[in-house]
């Protein structure tokens, strides 16, 4: 007998697929649309690592059931291929990125076309080509357009040891999440997008998107609402001051006289016991601020804020600080309290600045104590009052907490008193309720080589020029030399010839904007791109568009949970408050997919640990490999690789493969049997659209040893409906086994097997009987069968109704389970 050769089943089905066009979509023609979406990869040189197939295969068997189930899928593929992952690969190499990309991508494909990936690579796109990148600056001039995108010189995160800017993003505890490098501070002129703008929207439509619980939730967090006031803090006159203000505050120089220093509070109940202020060091007010005695302490105080990089700032190390020599007065108790700078107070986060309430705020409760400033309690809990001192610490649960030392707010609650003092200091306009959100405009400018320049001219006439829609792209240029260096300039800024252009107004000679935009943006929009990827005309048809998108599904890694979702999000709001566009938010269902482990490790290139699928589908076939994966463990957990584990999948693949040759069209099915196949039916077809894949493989092992206990002969009718099933984990070995089973044309387009509730039913359940909690017996029951039939049943069993004497006091009934009877 014949047995299981995936290598011969797999080579003869890829060809197959590519004479039929199998996997080819009819984009314009196709019925029921569904856009199934996976994370393109950076098409590294090493090929595909098995952290990317099990990525993909979970989404690829979503594609492959949906198109089952009976729709049109779109399930596109594509190369995130500008970027810093891939320069640095080949700076790294000594391979130019032009002609190692390609390369890459080659051997990608081939590799994905291996794994029986269901992609029509004519919908391919490749961010780092001419007729993608051409787009990205398209999207990027809509957003100047739109008043989106500005340019301001910014403190920004440097990285020393990549040389470029990163995005906040990019930022993992202070360090760059590239290279581990700690990140630094650099004041460049750079490219912003306005997404903050956008936040609220962000946040509120997360209410109605089908996304992971864990997705939504880190977007929420990223976004960071805080409801609370901005307050005025006014700088007096001399003429304001009243005999009440301390003499010595009197005496001091006032610069700055009438200027309100406006803090952001998320507790503004606690403003009587606010006794002084604080300021960023790189806020712009300091310079006035600031008195001829305290110049140098806060010169010197500012310079070393700046020379600090970002972990060492946010870290809760010991409080520094330095006094301005000014004074604002505090708008509730009138009183003049001193403005000091410390590097604990961000300039990127409120307003930055804040008032200090030592009694209720640890950080400021530690400044103080350390400059030897006043603490003021003005929140008292249970078992306190006005004057019990704040010792220890500051006194932050105050949610129970009464008002106190606060003049006619006290005994107020701390959510009543925040809503009155803000109305009382709103009178006075010295204050008013803001929302804050965490969330930064996106920095999109990179001095790297490897990106879609940024699409604008520097005329000295006509100032900063958009490059006309239809002059792009503006093409990278090859530079044989694209090392980024320390100057904090583009290597483009090198090719003199290139950045040296006619305005596009008025024809002078300008200049090129030499920096380049972030990857984030080219895959901010690429899901746009994919059924128009043959298109030269428009960035994205417009009627194509309105069948396909928004994507129904759309699976990939966590790690992108906040940064290209959010970015993909906002690029689509703009695009349809643009009009170009009748949806904004791109990705309707979004699941994030768990990682392969391997020896307790996440699998990296970095630790060495990865694991090359070419040799594994060399000796098991890719159905294995793709089965096995899936079998790892729960798909949004990820699981264990071990390289043990693979030869009970391929044992599974070998049994139905044996069922399916050794199979018989005598006779009818077996009832027993065909019962088990309407419950795998249900099983799988309940399982595989929540990506539950484990279980559903167990589901169907387990059949295929019902079909083929005790070497019985199976019935056709047993096993073709299993290869229907398995058709979306082992698509190979599925059409083999369709086309044996005298089936022409794909199994992905036979449908899912019919299901009969009837027939997948128990024909009957067995139930424990006790009485007074011993188990005396079982009975054979319908699997709906109430109390009373079990009852019956129990009584006409003589081995039980002996133990039972008279009416039962109590009955225990578990439905399916159990009867207990209290005698
Ligand atoms: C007075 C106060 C009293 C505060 C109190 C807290 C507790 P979230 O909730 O994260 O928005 N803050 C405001 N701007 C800041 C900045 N640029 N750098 C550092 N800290 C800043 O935090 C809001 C609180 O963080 C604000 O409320 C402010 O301190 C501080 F018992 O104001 B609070
Ligand atoms: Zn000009």
């Amino acid at each position: 007998k014949d047995a299981y050769d995936p290598t011969s089943v797999e080579q003869k089905w890829q060809q197959r697929w590519q004479e039929r066009g199998t996997h080819a979509v009819d984009l314009a023609g196709g019925a029921r649309p569904f856009y199934q979406l996976m994370m393109f990869p950076y098409p590294s040189a090493e090929g595909l690592h098995v952290g990317n197939l099990f990525a993909f295969t979970g989404t690829d068997i979503q594609g492959r059931f949906h198109r089952q189930m009976g729709h049109t899928v779109f399930q596109p593929l594509g190369f995130d291929a500008f970027g810093i992952h891939s320069e640095n690969y080949a700076l790294k190499m000594g391979v130019h990125p032009m002609t190692m990309t390609p390369r890459n991508v080659g051997n990608f494909r081939r590799q994905l076309d291996r794994a029986a990936l269901m992609v029509d690579w004519r919908y391919a796109v490749d961010t780092s080509q001419p007729d993608y990148y051409r787009w990205t600056q398209w999207v990027f001039l809509q957003l100047l357009e739109r008043g989106l995108a500005y340019k301001k010189k910014a403190a920004v995160n440097w990285c020393p040891t990549d040389k470029t800017v990163l995005a906040n993003e990019q930022v993992e505890n202070g360090l760059c999440e590239r290279c581990g490098t700690p990140v630094e501070q650099r004041f460049l002129e750079q490219w912003f997008f306005r997404i903050s703008e956008y936040a609220e929207r962000l946040l509120q439509n997360l209410d109605w998107l089908d996304w992971s619980d864990t997705t939504k939730t880190a977007q929420r967090n990223w976004i960071g609402r805080s409801q609370g006031a901005q307050i005025d803090f006014l700088v007096p006159s001399s003429g304001d001051l009243s005999p009440e203000d301390d003499a010595a505050v009197a005496g001091d120089p006032i610069v700055m006289a009438g200027t309100p220093i406006t803090v952001f509070t998320t507790r503004v109940d606690t403003i009587f016991g606010a006794t002084y202020l604080v300021l960023a060091p790189e806020h712009p007010l300091v310079d006035a601020l600031t008195t001829p005695a305290q110049q140098r302490d806060v010169d010197a105080y500012r310079a070393a804020t700046a020379r600090q990089d970002v972990v060492t700032r946010k870290v809760d190390k010991e409080k520094t600080g330095v006094f301005t020599g000014s004074y604002a007065r505090n708008p509730a108790t009138g009183e003049l309290i001193p403005v000091w700078i410390a590097d604990y107070v961000l300039m990127e986060y409120g307003t930055g600045a804040i008032m200090a309430v030592p009694a209720h705020d640890e950080r400021d409760f530690e400044f103080a104590t350390k400059f030897a400033l006043p603490i003021v309690r003005v929140v008292a809990a249970e078992g306190e009052d006005a004057d019990t001192p704040v010792e220890g610490g500051a006194h932050t649960h105050d949610a129970g907490g009464r008002i106190v030392n606060s003049a006619q707010f006290d005994g107020m609650s701390v959510p009543q008193a925040k809503e009155a003092i803000v109305a009382w200091l709103a009178e006075g306009e010295q204050a008013r309720a803001v929302t804050n959100y965490r969330l930064h405009d996106w920095c999109i400018s990179r001095q790297r080589y490897w990106g879609p320049p940024i699409p604008v001219v520097y005329c000295d006439a006509c100032g900063t020029v958009p490059v006309p829609v239809d002059k792009l792209p503006v093409e990278l240029p090859f530079l044989e030399d694209f090392k980024p260096d320390d100057s904090g300039i583009s290597p483009l800024a090198r090719d003199a010839s290139w950045y040296h252009t006619p305005c596009p107004r008025c024809g002078a000679q300008s200049r090129r904007e030499t920096d380049v935009s972030d990857t984030f943006l080219d895959s901010a929009w690429y899901f746009l791109r994919y059924p128009s990827a043959d298109r030269d005309d428009v960035p994205f048809d417009p009627a194509l568009t309105k069948k396909w998108l928004p994507v129904n599904s759309y699976i990939g890694g966590n790690e992108h949970a906040v940064l290209h979702l959010l970015y993909s999000r906002f690029i689509t709001m703009v695009l349809k408050d643009m009009g170009h566009i009748d949806f904004e938010e791109p990705f309707t269902k979004f699941r994030a997919h768990g990682l392969i482990i391997r020896e307790g490790a996440k699998m990296s290139k970095s630790k060495g640990n990865v694991i090359n699928p070419d040799e594994y589908i060399d000796q098991w076939g890719a159905d294995s490999f793709r089965t096995y994966l899936m079998f790892l463990g729960p798909y949004e957990e990820g699981g264990d690789f071990r390289d043990a584990g693979i030869s009970g999948v391929r044992r599974f693949l070998d049994r139905l493969y044996a069922s399916a040759r050794d199979m018989t069209t005598d006779g009818a099915p077996d009832a027993a049997v065909l019962r088990k196949l309407h419950q795998t039916i249900r099983k799988v077809g309940d399982d595989v659209p929540r990506l539950s894949y484990n279980t559903a493989i167990a589901a169907m092992m387990e059949y295929v040893n019902v079909l083929r206990k005790g070497e019985r002969t199976p019935h056709r009718d047993e096993v073709m409906p299993l290869v229907q099933l398995v058709a979306s984990f082992a698509p190979h070995l599925a059409e083999e086994l369709w086309e044996r089973g005298g089936n022409t044309g794909s199994v992905l387009d036979a449908g899912w097997p019919a299901f009969d509730a009837a027939l997948a039913a128990e024909e009957s359940i067995t139930l424990a009987v006790q009485v007074n909690g011993k188990t005396r017996g079982t009975v054979q029951l319908a699997p709906q069968a109430t109390q009373q039939d079990a009852l019956a049943a129990a009584m006409a069993e003589p081995s039980i109704a002996k133990f039972v004497t008279g009416e039962p006091r109590k009955i225990i009934f578990v439905p399916g389970r159990l009867l207990n009877l209290v005698v």
